[in-house]
């Protein structure tokens, strides 16, 4: 499922967002040591190799809702822009800084002259974050700022499982 918003194309795809071969960066959704853990995380670091946390390492800590960017080492991208989502229930308001993620990864992007950008679904692994609630978060924001990007041209919700995707088109059909 595709839509526009400003010069940008917002899709959203089921897949693994390591075997993204066409997009220019991925997000990491990150924890606040840039070090490799589990999940998406643990998924980049492994295909990126050991010279991706050498890199990430003088970068941290990161805050919530905070973002900063590598080079893709052994990845198919050029780059990975690692983000700190909110842990539900502790890092407020969650709304927000879950936000500011998907706005500062964009922003950093727009610098860098990035034109294309995948997203996992930050905060819904183990930073527990109810799917359909940041679904919606992420979707908004992405349209909401598309419309002031002028190198991103295309950004895509990678979302590992059936219910991710749903979720996902869903808040994405419901948007203007
Ligand atoms: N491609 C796309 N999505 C994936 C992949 C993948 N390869 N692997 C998992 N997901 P999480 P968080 C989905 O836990 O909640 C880490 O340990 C997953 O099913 O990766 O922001 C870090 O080190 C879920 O829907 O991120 C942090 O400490 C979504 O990606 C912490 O977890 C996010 O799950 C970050 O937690």
């Amino acid at each position: 499922m595709k839509k526009e918003f400003g010069k940008t194309t917002v899709e959203c795809i089921q897949g693994d967002i390591t075997a993204q071969d066409d997009i220019t960066a991925i997000v990491n959704a990150a924890n606040a040591e840039l070090r490799t853990g589990g999940g998406v995380a643990g998924a980049i670091h492994r295909a990126a190799g050991p010279g991706l946390e050498e890199e990430s390492r003088p970068l941290a800590p990161i805050k919530p809702g905070e973002a900063v960017i590598t080079g893709g080492h052994d990845l198919p991208n050029e780059y990975v822009i690692h983000t700190l989502g909110p842990v539900y229930g502790r890092d407020k308001p969650e709304a927000d800084l879950l936000a500011n993620c998907y706005r500062n990864s964009l922003k950093l992007a727009d610098e860098r002259g990035i034109d294309s950008v995948a997203f996992p679904a930050i905060s819904t692994g183990a930073f527990g974050y109810p799917l359909e609630e940041a679904a919606g978060v992420a979707v908004r924001t992405v349209a909401e700022t598309a419309e002031s990007l002028e190198n991103v041209l295309l950004v895509r919700f990678v979302l590992f499982g059936a219910r991710d995707l749903e979720a996902h088109e869903k808040a994405l059909s419901e948007l203007g």
